[in-house]
């Protein structure tokens, strides 16, 4: 008789644990092959944060698509209202009739299976192959589901899985580097999709030309990261997302800081337009989970810059005063040519010129911009190369 392992699965992401543990029970059990069932619509889980169905669905089809004896089955996506189990397994019997299924569920899962519709009827039909999770070692449940149901349950040998999807998605807000957790196919269409998110968001946003400059600062802040060597996919969402605040009136900016307690400074007080950069960098973490505290600075720090900014902060400086739909600024062809051998230089001559232009049109310094120039004046004359002087070595 053929064999087939199921693993069903929020599979929010997939990850490396997932197909590690599916590996093994597929070895242990001599499975003829392992079908991956992506849930639709769950009634247990209420995470807010839980990836869309599709996308859920197109993540788990990437991960396994190299890997011989696993398939992936829509049918939960597909199925309009919850996900029951009970639901899934009469239809794959009647898919595969005659095959014996092995229901691969992890040891948390065995905890609450007895609340779900028919678990009877699970339990009659399917070997439950269970996988420890360190947080829920089967222990007892095994016991009191085979006295209760006569389950067959049998246990996935291996370590326990200490990764959960939850944890991997809450780091992968906060910008911490995942990539060993999960495939890359998996990581970098969970960034194309967030990053699709984010623009229909910011082109809600914006204004046409603002949106326009937005995408602008976004493609030529991921050039910049890829010549300067930081991260790309940082580089393009807070090239999205810097100007969120900037459509909005000076009143409405100031407003929004003092309810949110965001301090102003004197001069941000007088000139407005200033705060779009700080509470920009505020409304975003709010609003769209945001958390990484690299692409949060480089939005607070785009307008003044600061000392000491990261290479990052630098990168979407520089993108915001140079990225192809700019045209007014003097001096923007050697500055554009300058970002990509010298991003500081760049950046010096940049603030070099906008405290020029401020002077001339008799604008408010904010003293942010000026401290920020003193300090990169000193840095890059400090790094270049001491004059020669003639006779003297
Ligand atoms: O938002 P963008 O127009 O894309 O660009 P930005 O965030 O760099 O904002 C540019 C505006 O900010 C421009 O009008 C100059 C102004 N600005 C930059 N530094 C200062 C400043 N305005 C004042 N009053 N003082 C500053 O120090
Ligand atoms: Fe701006
Ligand atoms: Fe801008």
């Amino acid at each position: 008789m053929q064999k087939i392992g199921v693993f069903g699965g929020t599979f929010s992401p997939i990850h490396n644990g997932h197909l590690r543990l599916a590996q093994a029970a597929r070895e242990h059990f001599s499975l003829d092959m392992v079908l991956f069932i992506p849930s639709g619509f769950s009634y247990m889980k209420v995470d807010s944060d839980i990836l869309d169905a599709k996308t859920r669905l197109s993540m788990t089809r990437l991960a396994i698509a190299d890997i011989p004896g696993f398939v992936v089955s829509d049918m939960e996506v597909m199925r309009p209202g919850p996900s029951y189990t009970c639901d899934t397994l009469r239809e794959l019997s009647k898919q595969y009739p005659g095959l014996q299924i092995y229901y691969i569920v992890g040891s948390d899962t065995l905890h609450a299976m007895d609340a779900w519709k028919e678990p009877e009827y699970i339990f009659e039909n399917t070997v439950v192959v269970v996988y420890a999770r360190n947080d829920a070692l089967p222990g007892q449940k095994s016991d009191e589901l085979t006295k209760k149901y006569g389950a067959d349950i049998r246990l996935i040998p291996g370590e326990p899985l200490d990764i959960s999807s939850h944890w991997i998605r809450e780091k992968y807000y906060q910008g911490v580097d995942i990539a060993a957790l999960l495939p890359q196919s998996v990581l970098s269409h969970m960034d194309m999709e967030r990053l699709g998110r984010l623009r229909c968001a910011v082109k809600e946003q914006l204004d046409g030309k603002r949106y326009e400059h937005s995408l602008g600062v976004c493609y030529m802040g991921a050039a910049l990261a890829m010549c300067h060597g930081a991260d790309i996919r940082k580089a393009q969402m807070a090239g999205l997302l810097h100007d969120w605040a900037k459509a909005w009136a000076a009143d409405t900016l100031v407003e929004k800081c003092s309810d949110k307690g965001i301090p102003m400074r004197e001069t941000e007080r007088q000139n407005p337009h200033l705060l779009h950069a700080k509470l920009g960098a505020h409304i975003v973490r709010e609003q769209h989970n945001i958390m990484d505290t690299d692409i949060l600075g480089a939005i607070e720090s785009h307008t003044t810059g600061r000392p000491g900014m990261t290479l990052l902060e630098k990168i979407i400086y520089v993108a915001d005063y140079i990225e192809p739909g700019r045209y007014k600024a003097p001096r923007l062809g050697v500055i554009r040519e300058k970002a990509f051998c010298n991003l500081d230089a760049a950046l010096l001559m940049i603030l070099e010129d906008s405290l020029e232009h401020l002077r001339a049109s008799g604008r408010a310094i904010d003293p942010m911009t000026v401290e920020t120039y003193e300090f990169y004046l000193k840095s890059v004359n400090l790094k270049r190369e001491p004059k020669k002087i003639r006779g003297k070595t």
